[in-house]
C-alpha cells in the first residue's frame, strides 16, 4: 500500500460525492501550519482550534463559496495530524472544484481510502480493533452490527485483548522466575506462581473462545435462501415478497437457471433474498452449474427455506430431504387435491411435516408474518451471545486455543523450561497480532481497502 510511508497533506470529500446534497465536509490532514491556507478564507482575525467559523472561500478576489471551517490541531485530532474540517455547500461540482483548487493551489494530494484513519492508527489515536470496529460500523448492514462496530471502536474488546496480554505477560515472568531466580525464590514458590498465573490466562482466554461460535453464514450479511425442486413457486415467492416482477416466473420447469438476490429488511436487518435455481438432475451444464450454487448458498446461507409443491412429487425430493433447511413450505395449496398430494409427500418424507402450506393466494400475509418472525427469532437468538465477528480475530483467537492446547499438554512433562519458554514465543505471537501490536502489511492492506475515501 503506496500511502503507508508518505505524510505529505492530503485531502478528500467526507460526505456523499455522487449526488448534490446541502453540504458537503471536506477534510485536510498532514498540514505544518494552518496560516499556508489563510489567504483562501476572508476570515482575518485568529483561527482557534476546535470552533467554527463562518467565512467565504475565496480565490484572489473572486468569492467561490460560503462556508465553515473548523481547525483541529495535533495531536487533539482525530488521527493526531492538524485537521481542517471545511463544511460546504454539496454541490458535487463545488466539492469538485474546491478539491481541485486545494490541490492545485496548496499541495495537498487526494486522500487514498481509508488514509486518514490510517494515520490515527500509525499515530496511535486508534488500535487496530479500532480501526476494525470503525469498518464495521460503517458498513454495518444491521442495527446489531452497528452495535458491534461501535463496541468495538470504543476499545472494548481491545480492553479485554489487552487484559489479556496482561495475564500472558505475568504467565511469561513466572516462567522466567522459574528459569533464571529459582534460587532465591524457591521451586515450591516458583511452580506455585507458574500454575496460578496459567489458571488465570487459561480463565480469560475461555470467556474469549466461547464468543468465537463456529457460523457456517455470515452475519454481516445474513442470507436468506428459497430453495427447492423447479416449478416449486420459488420466483413466484420471491416476487410476492419483494412486492416486485424481479425473477421471471413462468410454468416451464427449470426457468431461473442461476441465484438472484436482492435486499430484504426486517426489523432493522438488512439480509439478502435469494431465489434459486430449482434443483433437479440437469443435463444442460449451465442449468447444472445453477443447481450446483444453490446447493451451497443453502449450506452458508443463515435461513433457508425450502418450497414443496406436493403435486409434482420427484426422486429429487430426497435429495432435497438432506439439505439444511429452517422451514419447508407446501405451496399450490389453492389446488383441488391439495391436502391428499401433501399426506402422500409427507407419508415418504415425514420431516417435511413440520411446517404450514402456503398458497400465494390465500393467507399470504399470516405466513409473511411468521416467516418474517421466525427469520428475526433466529437472528436475535444468535446473536444474543455477542459472538465476535470479524475473521481477523476470530482465526487468530482459534490459534491461540490450539497453541494453547500444545503448551498445557506440554507443562504436564517438560522439563527443560527453555522448550517451554520457545513454545510460549508462538503464543505471544498470535497475542501480539491480535492485540495489534503486530501488523502484517497484508493485514493492513485488508482492512484499509474496505475503507472509503475522506476516511
Ligand atoms: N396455483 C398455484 N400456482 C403457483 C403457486 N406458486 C407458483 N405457482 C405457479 O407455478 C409455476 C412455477 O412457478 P415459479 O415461481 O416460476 O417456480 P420456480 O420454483 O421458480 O421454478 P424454477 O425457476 O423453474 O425452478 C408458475 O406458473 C406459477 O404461477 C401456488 O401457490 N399456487
Ligand atoms: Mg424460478
Amino acid at each position: 500500500m503506496k500511502f503507508l510511508y508518505s505524510d505529505e497533506p492530503i485531502i478528500a470529500s467526507s460526505t456523499c460525492n455522487h449526488a448534490n446534497a446541502a453540504l458537503a465536509v471536506i477534510r485536510i490532514s498532514g498540514f505544518k501550519h494552518l496560516s499556508q491556507f489563510l489567504t483562501f478564507f476572508s476570515h482575518s482575525g485568529p483561527i482557534e482550534p476546535r470552533r467554527v467559523y463562518y467565512t467565504k472561500f475565496i480565490s484572489g478576489s473572486e468569492v467561490l463559496d460560503d462556508i465553515c471551517l473548523t481547525y483541529f490541531e495535533g495531536p487533539k485530532s482525530y488521527n493526531g495530524e492538524n485537521i481542517l474540517e471545511l463544511s460546504i455547500h454539496g454541490n458535487t461540482l463545488n466539492t469538485e472544484r474546491i478539491l481541485k483548487f486545494f490541490i492545485e493551489h496548496a499541495g495537498c494530494r487526494l486522500a487514498a481510502p481509508g488514509e486518514f484513519t490510517y494515520r490515527a492508527l500509525k499515530n496511535k489515536k486508534l488500535t487496530l480493533s479500532q480501526v476494525e470496529g470503525l469498518d464495521l460500523f460503517l458498513n454495518a448492514n444491521s442495527g446489531y452490527a452497528l452495535d458491534q462496530g461501535l463496541s468495538l471502536l470504543s476499545g472494548n474488546l481491545q480492553e479485554i485483548y489487552s487484559e489479556l496480554y496482561d495475564l500472558f505477560l505475568k504467565h511469561k515472568s513466572a516462567l522466567e522466575l522459574s528459569i533464571d531466580f529459582i534460587d532465591d525464590v524457591g521451586e515450591a514458590t516458583a511452580k506455585g506462581y507458574f500454575d496460578s498465573s496459567l489458571e488465570n490466562f487459561k480463565n480469560k482466554f475461555e470467556t474469549l473462545h466461547r464468543r468465537v461460535i463456529p457460523m457456517e453464514h455470515n452475519l454481516l450479511q445474513p442470507e436468506l435462501v428459497i430453495a427447492g425442486l423447479p416449478n416449486s413457486g420459488k420466483s413466484s415467492l420471491f416476487n410476492f415478497i419483494l412486492r416486485d416482477e424481479r425473477a421471471i416466473v413462468s410454468s416451464i420447469a427449470g426457468t431461473t437457471r442461476d441465484y438472484l438476490s436482492e435486499t430484504l429488511v426486517i426489523e432493522g436487518v438488512k439480509y439478502k433474498l435469494i431465489d434459486t435455481a430449482g434443483i433437479r438432475d440437469a443435463s444442460d451444464v449451465i442449468e447444472a452449474e445453477g443447481i450446483k450454487r444453490t446447493k451451497q448458498k443453502m449450506q452458508h446461507s443463515f435461513f433457508s427455506i425450502l418450497l414443496v409443491n406436493p403435486f409434482e412429487m420427484r426422486e429429487e425430493f430426497m435429495e432435497l430431504s438432506q439439505l439444511k433447511f429452517d422451514v419447508v413450505y407446501f405451496t399450490h395449496a389453492d389446488l383441488p387435491g391439495f391436502d391428499a398430494a401433501k399426506n402422500s409427500v409427507l407419508k415418504i418424507y415425514p420431516q417435511f411435516g413440520s411446517i404450514g402450506a402456503i398458497s400465494l393466494t390465500k393467507n399470504i400475509h399470516h405466513f409473511e408474518k411468521e416467516l418474517t418472525d421466525s427469520i428475526n427469532i433466529k437472528y436475535l437468538s444468535v446473536t444474543k451471545d455477542k459472538p465476535i465477528l470479524l475473521d481477523r480475530h476470530k482465526s487468530l483467537i482459534s490459534q491461540v486455543s490450539s497453541q494453547l492446547i500444545i503448551y498445557e499438554k506440554l507443562v504436564t512433562y517438560e522439563t527443560d523450561v527453555a522448550i517451554l519458554s520457545s513454545e510460549l514465543n508462538i503464543l505471544a505471537s498470535c497475542l501480539s497480532e491480535l492485540l495489534g501490536i503486530v501488523s502484517p502489511d497484508q493485514i493492513l492492506n485488508s482492512i484499509f481497502s474496505n475503507f472509503c475515501i475522506g476516511k
